[in-house]
């Protein structure tokens, strides 16, 4: 094997376009998801994987970024720029991609399937080459739209799993009695909101009254773009802002800090465009005193996995959305289980890298499609 010191070369990629069926469809503000769809991504190199996942999904309703437009991004212009190329370090595949505009998602899942291979390269935990300081994150649950009887047994269910926050997706006519009928059953619970973007200033009488629920924090209020607005919010409530949809680059959070536009910032890997990104967001957040928390976008074991190492950094002080993989899915595309036990998920550590490894028959039957890239 070559010294990782002289860069390692990428030998060939494989993409896949995976579909596992959701045991309970998740419904947000403007979107329900049925199934889970994603770009996998296999790198192989010196008789090595590495392994990631992107969180785009098939239409632009998180977000901008779609399935179709990663696969034309990552089989047309970055796969074939990269195979048979050697890097020194993750970050000079970062370099190589920060030219084109956007497609953060798509240039996570590149950066984040070097970084498992380039660890395995040095046989270290992906955890310890971020700067992870935890053997194990505090997690909560993320509950999607359902009828305030269904919401109060999954927040129950979640609970006698010892889940550490309860977060509710709400939008308008599903906010107020929501809460109220929450706070009715589970009057001490640290809970959470997430409107994924679902209200304006007009709504702000709503967000006012969201104060006296006692919430940790409320997720992403308004407009994606909008920092000016989420930053008169702020002002008006007690409850501290968390935005997620509104920060896409380090400059993002410390223009939403400075402004005093959320008190809190969702780190996910994929939104931001890779962990020289989550880094740089962790650091600024951290300068500013605002805590970090990481999020979910429904990953299968692969994204989850990246997801807890990164959540082992020492500012996400708040749980994250890695709940147990079991919660989502009847049969995972790993090997390991995935499995919160008291609200603590460990970071796994089957090997080095994610940690986890690829039931490859499992993921024959849930692939739509495949491409293989070589030298
Ligand atoms: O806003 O955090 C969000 C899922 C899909 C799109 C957006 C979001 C979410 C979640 C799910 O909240 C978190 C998870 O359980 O992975
Ligand atoms: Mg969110």
């Amino acid at each position: 094997m070559a010294s990782v010191f002289e860069g390692l070369r990428i030998e060939a990629a494989e993409l896949r376009v995976v579909s596992l069926p959701l045991i309970t469809p998740f419904v947000v503000s403007n979107q329900t998801m049925t199934d889970k769809v994603f770009p996998l991504l296999i790198l192989r190199g010196e008789g090595l994987e590495g392994y990631a996942e992107a969180v785009m999904d098939p239409f632009p309703d998180y977000l901008e970024e779609t399935i179709p437009g990663a696969l034309a991004f990552l089989s047309k212009l970055i796969l074939p720029q990269i195979v048979g190329q050697r890097f020194a370090s993750p970050a000079d595949l970062t370099q190589l991609m920060a030219p084109w505009r956007g497609h953060r998602m798509s240039k996570a899942v590149v950066e984040l399937a070097f970084w498992d291979l380039w660890c395995k390269a040095l046989n270290i935990p992906l955890k310890s080459a971020l700067g992870g300081v935890r053997e194990a994150v505090p997690v909560g649950v993320s509950i999607g739209i359902a009828s305030i009887p269904e919401t109060l047994d999954r927040i129950a269910v979640a609970q006698d799993a010892g889940y550490k926050r309860t977060k509710l997706k709400v939008k308008q006519g599903h906010d107020l009695k929501l809460l109220e009928a929450v706070r009715r059953d589970f009057p001490d619970i640290k809970l959470t909101v997430d409107a994924n973007t679902a209200y304006g200033l007009v709504d702000l009488p709503i967000l006012r009254a969201m104060d006296d629920f006692h919430l940790d924090y409320i997720e992403q209020p308004l407009a994606v773009d909008d920092i000016h607005d989420h930053a008169i919010v702020q002002r008006e409530i007690k409850t501290a802002i968390c935005l997620d949809e509104s920060i896409r680059t380090a400059a993002d959070c410390r223009k939403a800090l400075a402004n005093e536009a959320g008190r809190v910032i969702n780190i996910k890997v994929g939104r931001v465009g890779g962990y020289a990104a989550s880094r740089a967001i962790h650091d600024i957040s951290e300068a500013f005193g605002a805590p970090v928390w990481c999020g979910g976008m429904l990953e299968s074991g692969i994204g989850r996995a990246h997801n807890i190492h990164l959540a082992s950094l020492p500012n996400f002080t708040k749980p994250g959305d890695t709940s147990s993989s079991s919660r989502y899915f009847k049969r995972d595309i790993i090997n390991e289980p995935l499995e919160a036990s008291d609200g603590m998920m460990a970071v796994p550590q089957h090997g080095a890298g994610i940690g986890v490894s690829i039931d490859w028959d499992y993921l024959e039957t849930v692939t739509d499609l495949t491409e293989r890239f070589s030298a």
